[in-house]
Formats: C-alpha cells, sequence, structure tokens
C-alpha cells in the first residue's frame, strides 16, 4: 500500500465521485465495450468475406467455408444485416443488400422451413424494414411463396423440408414413412408470416402459421401439455411423448407472447396465457436452491429427467417480457451459476448428476439476450454484470486469428471449426445493444428469435387487424 494511499485512508473520508462524474465513468467503459463489441463485428465480417463470401458459413479454424445445401442461400450475409445495420455499418450493410438481390430462390433444394423461415426470411423482412427497398420485399415475397407448400398438410403443420423450386414436401423419415416434425419446426411462423402479411397485405402466411400453431396447441394432452414431436399427415405425437421448453420445443412459446406484442391478436394470446400456466405448474423444477425447467411426461406432468440445454436460456427473457420478472431472475440466476461453473455454457447439463451430457458451446446468444432484456427492464446493474462477464469468457475462448470459433468441449475448452451464422444475427447484436446507451431504446423494437429486429410502431395493431385476418 503507498504512503498516500495509506494516508488518505486513515485521515479522510472516501472522496466520493460527484453524480455527474460518474455517469461519465460509467458511459466510458460501456462506450468502450461497445466499440470493442463493433470492430470485433467488423473484422469477424471482414474474415466471412475473405474466406467465405458467397457461402451459408465460415470455418474460422481451417480458413474455409461450408454451405447447409449443394448451393449456397446466403445465410450468414442475410442473418449478419439487421446486426450491421444497428452497429451503423452501413456500407458492409448495402453490400449485402445488393448481394441479397442477386440471389435466385429457384432452386432444386430440398431446405429445412424452420431454419430458413428464421434466418433467411426473418433476415429479409428486416433488410426491407431497414431499407425500405421494395425489390428486397420482393425477394421476401417470393422465398415466403416457395416454403408455404409446406404448410399444406392435413394438419397444417408443415413438413421437416420443402423444394424451392418445385413446392414438393419431404419428411426427415424416409420415403413412405411419413413425417415428424419437433414442436419448434411446427410451430415458430407467427412472427415471420405476420410480418410478411403485414408488409404484403396478404394474410394467408399469418393464417398458415397460425392454424400450424393452433394445430399444435389443440393437439395438447388430458394436462394441458403439448408433446416434443407430431407426424404432420396424422397429428399423432410419436416418440419420446415427453415435453419440456428445450431446443425443439423453445420457439414455440417464445412466438406466442412475441407475435402477439405486434399483432394483438386475442386467440394468440390466449393460448399463450393457458400455456405459461402449464409450465410453472409442471415444468418448474426448484431444485437445491436452483430454479430449473425439467422434462416431463406430457400426460402426467410427472419429472422424467432433470436436464437442460443451453437453448433453454432464451426463457428468463420472455418471462421478464411478459411481466413475471420474479420467475425471470431466478431462471437468470440458475443460468448464471452453469455459466460460471464452466465458464461457457454446455449445450446440454444434467443438473441431478451435475454431468454434462453434451459439451460443445457454440457461441449461443440465449443467455446473453435473457440478461440483456433483464437489465433492461429491472434497471438492475447485475444484469449488464453479467454481460460484460459472459463477453470477456467469449473473448478468451472462443477469439481466433479467424473471427470466432465454436468449442468442441467446454471442460477442457478444446476448439470446433464452426461460426454459427447467428453469431452475426444475434450473439454479437445483444452484446452491442446491451452496451449502448441512448442510440437503442429497447422499448422501441421487438426481435424475432434469430434477433432479427423491427421497430414496434412499424406495426399499427388496426391495420395488422385487417392485413392479417385475425
Ligand atoms: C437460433 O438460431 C434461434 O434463436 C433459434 O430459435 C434457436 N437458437 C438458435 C441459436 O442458439
Amino acid at each position: 500500500m503507498g504512503i498516500g494511499l495509506l494516508f488518505f485512508t486513515c485521515t479522510q473520508k472516501p472522496k466520493t465521485i460527484p453524480k455527474e462524474q460518474q455517469k461519465v465513468v460509467k458511459d466510458a467503459v460501456l462506450l468502450a465495450l461497445q466499440e470493442e463489441i463493433r470492430s470485433e463485428t467488423l473484422r469477424s465480417w471482414k474474415d466471412y468475406k475473405k474466406y467465405a463470401w458467397g457461402h451459408d458459413v465460415l470455418l474460422p479454424l481451417s480458413k474455409g467455408s461450408f454451405d447447409w445445401y449443394k448451393e449456397s442461400l446466403g445465410i450468414s450475409p442475410i442473418d449478419a444485416y439487421s446486426t450491421l445495420k444497428v452497429m451503423g455499418l452501413e456500407n458492409e450493410a448495402r453490400e449485402i443488400e445488393q448481394y441479397a438481390l442477386t440471389m435466385d430462390w429457384d432452386k432444386d433444394m430440398y431446405v429445412q422451413v424452420f431454419e430458413v423461415n428464421i434466418r433467411i426470411l426473418g433476415g429479409l423482412l428486416s433488410m426491407y424494414h431497414y431499407s425500405g427497398n421494395e425489390a428486397i420485399l420482393e425477394k421476401a415475397r417470393d422465398f415466403g411463396n416457395r416454403i408455404l407448400p409446406a404448410f399444406n398438410t392435413p394438419t397444417g403443420i408443415p413438413t421437416h423440408s420443402v423444394n424451392l423450386r418445385t413446392g414438393k414436401k419431404a419428411g426427415n423419415l424416409g420415403k413412405g414413412k411419413g413425417d415428424i416434425v419437433n414442436v419448434a419446426q411446427a410451430a415458430t411462423y407467427l412472427m415471420e408470416f405476420g410480418i410478411l402479411s403485414y408488409y404484403t397485405n396478404d394474410s394467408k402466411y399469418y393464417q398458415a402459421a397460425k392454424k400450424a400453431t393452433k394445430a399444435v396447441f389443440e393437439r395438447k394432452s388430458v394436462i394441458g401439455l403439448p408433446g416434443e414431436q407430431i407426424n404432420v399427415y396424422t397429428g399423432e405425437w410419436e416418440g419420446t411423448q415427453w415435453h419440456h421448453l428445450q431446443a425443439g420445443v423453445d420457439a414455440y412459446y417464445e412466438y406466442m407472447y412475441k407475435s402477439w406484442m405486434i399483432f394483438p391478436d386475442p386467440e394468440i394470446k390466449e393460448i399463450w396465457e393457458y400455456s405459461i400456466d402449464k409450465i410453472n405448474t409442471y415444468l418448474l423444477d426448484k431444485y437445491e436452491g436452483h430454479h430449473f425447467y425439467a422434462i416431463v411426461d406430457m400426460h402426467t406432468g410427472k419429472i422424467l429427467k432433470r436436464s437442460v440445454s443451453l437453448y433453454d436460456a432464451f426463457f428468463p427473457a420472455v418471462q421478464a417480457i411478459s411481466g413475471d420478472i420474479d420467475a425471470a431472475e431466478k431462471n437468470q440466476h440458475t443460468w448464471d451459476w452453469l455459466w460460471n461453473k464452466y465458464g461457457l455454457l454446455p449445450t446440454r447439463y444434467k443438473y441431478d448428476e451435475d454431468k454434462v451430457e453434451y459439451a460443445n458451446s457454440e457461441l449461443n446468444p440465449e443467455i446473453i439476450e435473457s440478461a440483456y432484456y433483464l437489465h433492461q427492464i429491472t434497471g438492475k446493474e447485475e444484469y449488464l454484470d453479467m454481460i460484460k462477464e459472459y463477453w470477456n469468457d467469449i473473448k478468451k475462448c472462443c477469439k481466433s486469428e479467424v473471427a470466432f470459433h465454436a468449442i468442441q468441449d467446454v471442460r477442457i475448452m478444446k476448439k470446433k471449426d464452426y461460426l454459427a451464422t447467428y453469431f452475426f444475427a444475434e450473439t454479437m447484436k445483444y452484446f452491442y445493444i446491451a452496451f449502448s446507451q441512448e442510440e437503442f431504446d429497447f422499448n422501441e423494437y421487438i426481435f424475432t428469435t434469430e434477433a432479427h429486429t423491427f421497430k414496434r410502431s412499424d406495426f399499427d395493431p388496426k391495420e395488422a387487424k385487417e392485413r392479417l385476418g385475425y
């Protein structure tokens, strides 16, 4: 301890920094973090362009690229657009807009309806939202029309895949065996399809999405829970008879609440109110001081497996925005506890055995997203501190010479050669807006499950009722 400090400590009351100056100090820290996120995003984006331009995914360790299907759908750029726009990276965003205009969706390829809806349709709609470019809206409409035939099934639940050229549907079980999709694949369309209906003044998209959501909801068990996997032709629950709010179900619940925030369809609100009550009754598992949401039997509500996946960390955000702050905070603290145990979240963790079931971690955004919502809604500094810590850990474990990389095993921080497209769409966006101050007003925006950004005020509730037809 220096003499000056000793003297100070013993003889004077510690000086309190005046309020005004405190704000300046805090702002400077946030400003620096925000700038760091922006420059790391730009660095990663330049790396994508250098090594993977025109392809779906950047492989950062091998400095290569990867396409989901036989031809690229430009998933990384379309996913990245709204984030670059939020960060004010105008030249980069404009370049993607030009690129999207060159995309021809007339491809003889089967694509996964759920994945391309949240990434491509959502990305294009957000691009239209920001640019006002009608040709981009046409690209979105064309894409929407090409995946819409998937919904033409006896239940109204879309098939797993659809051919972009022919509209032919394909299951994931092979010829003649039917088609089973999980609940998220069945019913995560209300936002993108609702927004497409709003912008095109054609209700058919929202109506298809709503029919699919209702088809899942109406097949709930006697205790009011849906299952996990459903046959789109027969409407029968297949496989495990499990229910949970993890990967494979997650965004079904997310869209029930969030879509209602911009398109106040009373039927969807009713479904949400019914469903959240069942989640709280059956899935919430208070276990050794933590609030987990377990895997339960859809018919009895009995807990079958005490295991969580990192995707479930989306839920505190939905709890917070729908008004259950207490539940949201307890849930977020559980996730934060798990993060601190490993320094990142493992994909699956069995909490009654303290066992990592799937050790990979792929720069997923959910825990950051929920901390951001909680910081905005409660104003509590602890959530901002969590986000700072997540950023430091990601920097420490995942920053590469080329962009960032995923992790194969969080227990030994073994690297994985992959940079998921949502890193651009979601992860860096949530960090950036969490560290931003006046420039980004949380209350003005709504985010899709892929964090594509829309101003709430863009959607007039009266117009929405007309255009979406509810
Ligand atoms: C994203 O692609 C979407 O948020 C999806 O709904 C599930 N989670 C991934 C990222 O983890």
